[in-house]
C-alpha cells in the first residue's frame, strides 16, 4: 500500500473530521491520564501499563480521571475562536481569566497565576502587559502556550496565520520567546499531522525544522537564548537532536530525557511530545502489542516522567490528529473529564474550517490575510518580531 493510500484508510484524508477530533481527544486524554504521574522523576513502564489497564475497568466511573490547566486553558482557547470566528485577545484573556477564578486548583504554574489574577482586572486595557512583566521583565519560558496551542490549527489553515495566533494566544501568558516559539512549533506540529504529514515522518520532522530556523532568526529570540544560556536556534537543535534520535536503533529513555528534557519549559517538553509521537509510530519494545499507535504515544509520554500531563497532551494532539478519533480506546474516552466536550469543540471547529468563504471574501480562515482574522479592533496587539 503506499504512503497516500495507507494515509487515507487511517483516519480520513487531510483536515477530515475524524482527525480534528483526535487531536482535541487526544489532547484532554494525554492531560487526564498523565497527571497521575506528573512531577514523578521515574515512572517505571509496568506502573503506567497498570494505570492504563485499570482504565478498562468497567466498574469505574465516568470521568474518574479529572483534567488539569491544559485542558482548562485548550478549552478558552478552542471557545474563543469559535465565538469570535478568529483570534480576539481581549476575548481570549477574559475566558482564561474567568475559568481561573471558577476553577483555581486546577494545577496552574506558580507564574501564570500572577498573570491571570492581572487579566481579571476590567480595568486593564493592555492585555499583553502582564505577562510582559513576568520572570524580570522576560516572560514565561513555561509550556504553558504549547499545552493549549492545538485549537489554533485547527481553526486556521494557513500556515502563517497559525503562526500568527498560536504566538498572540501564548503572548497573553507566556511573552518570552523560548515560550510563545515552543506554542508555534506545537501548533505546525498539529496542523502538518492533520494534513497526513506524518506519513513521511522525516520530511514531517524537516519541514518543522525549516520553519522554526525562519522563526528563530528574530532578534527576541537570538537575545533570549543568550539570556537563559541556550545555544542560537534552541528550538531547531532540539529538532536535530529528535532526528539523531530517530535514526538511533535503540533509544534508552534515560537518553531522550537528557537529550530532549522532560521539564515544564517549552524548550524541554514540546520537541519531547514531537519525539514521543515520531517514536511511536511504529511499535516498541515494552509496549503491549495490542496498543495501536495512539495508545503507545501516550504510554511512551507517561513512561518519561516529568510534566506527564503537558507532554503526553502535546504528544495527544499531535498523534490524535493522525490516528483519527477511531484509535482513540473508548474506555479512555469515558474516564477523561472534558472529553465529551473536546470532541464537540473539535466537530465545531471542523465546521468552521471548512465553511466556504463567502463571495468576494477571501475568507476568514483561509486568506493568509492576517489583518481578517483579529477581531479585538485593539491597538495593544504586540508585533510579530521581524
Ligand atoms: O508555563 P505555565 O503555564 O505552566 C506550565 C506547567 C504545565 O505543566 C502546567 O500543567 C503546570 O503544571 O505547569 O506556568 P508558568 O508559571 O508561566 O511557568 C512554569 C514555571 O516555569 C514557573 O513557575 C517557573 O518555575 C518556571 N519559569 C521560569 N523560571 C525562571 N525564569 C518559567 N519562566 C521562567 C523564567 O523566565
Ligand atoms: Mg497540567
Amino acid at each position: 500500500m503506499t504512503a497516500a493510500a495507507r494515509l487515507v484508510t487511517a483516519a480520513g484524508g487531510p483536515a477530515s473530521l475524524c482527525r480534528f477530533r483526535g487531536a482535541l481527544v487526544g489532547a484532554v486524554l494525554g492531560d487526564c491520564i498523565g497527571g497521575e504521574f506528573e512531577g514523578t522523576e521515574e515512572v517505571p513502564l509496568d506502573r503506567v501499563l497498570q494505570h492504563l489497564e485499570g482504565l478498562e475497568d468497567e466498574t469505574r466511573g465516568d470521568c474518574i480521571l479529572q483534567y488539569s490547566d491544559d485542558t482548562a486553558m485548550t478549552r478558552c482557547v478552542a471557545h474563543s475562536l469559535l465565538t469570535r470566528a478568529g483570534f480576539d485577545e481581549q476575548d481570549m484573556a477574559r475566558r482564561f481569566a474567568k475559568e481561573y477564578n471558577l476553577a483555581p486548583g486546577r494545577g496552574y504554574g506558580a507564574g501564570v497565576i500572577q498573570v491571570l489574577k492581572k487579566l481579571a482586572s476590567p480595568q486593564l486595557s493592555d492585555v499583553f502587559q502582564p505577562a510582559r512583566a513576568q520572570f524580570g521583565g522576560r516572560g514565561s519560558f513555561g509550556n504553558g502556550g504549547a499545552m493549549r496551542a492545538a485549537p489554533f490549527a485547527l481553526a486556521f489553515r494557513e500556515r502563517v496565520d497559525i503562526q500568527r495566533y498560536a504566538r498572540l494566544g501564548a503572548m497573553l501568558t507566556h511573552s518570552c520567546s523560548l515560550g510563545y516559539n515552543g506554542a508555534i512549533l506545537q501548533a505546525l506540529a498539529v496542523h502538518l499531522s492533520l494534513q497526513g504529514a506524518l506519513a513521511l515522518p522525516q520530511d514531517f520532522l524537516n519541514t518543522l525544522i525549516t520553519e522554526m530556523e525562519e522563526l528563530e532568526k528574530d532578534e527576541s529570540t537570538r537575545s533570549d537564548a543568550r539570556v537563559l544560556n541556550e545555544s542560537e536556534f534552541p528550538f531547531c537543535a532540539r529538532l536535530h537532536r529528535v532526528k539523531e534520535l530517530m535514526e538511533r536503533n535503540k533509544v534508552s529513555i534515560e537518553e531522550v530525557i537528557s537529550e530532549l528534557g522532560n521539564g515544564i519549559a517549552a524548550l524541554h517538553s514540546v520537541p519531547t511530545a514531537i519525539f514521543c509521537v515520531l517514536h511511536c509510530l511504529e511499535p516498541r519494545e515494552g509496549l503491549p502489542e495490542k496498543y495501536g499507535g495512539l495508545e503507545r504515544t501516550l504510554a511512551y509520554s507517561l513512561a518519561l516522567g516529568g510534566d506527564t500531563d503537558t507532554i503526553a497532551c502535546m504528544a495527544g494532539a499531535i498523534a490524535g490528529a493522525h490516528y483519527g478519533i477511531e484509535a482513540i480506546p473508548q474506555a479512555w474516552q469515558r474516564c477523561c473529564e472534558g472529553s465529551e466536550e473536546a470532541d464537540m469543540l473539535a466537530q465545531r471547529l471542523h465546521s468552521m474550517y471548512h465553511r466556504a468563504p463567502p463571495e468576494g471574501d477571501a475568507g476568514l480562515l483561509g486568506s493568509g490575510n492576517s489583518q481578517m482574522h483579529s477581531r479585538s479592533g485593539g491597538s495593544s496587539e504586540p508585533q510579530p518580531p521581524e
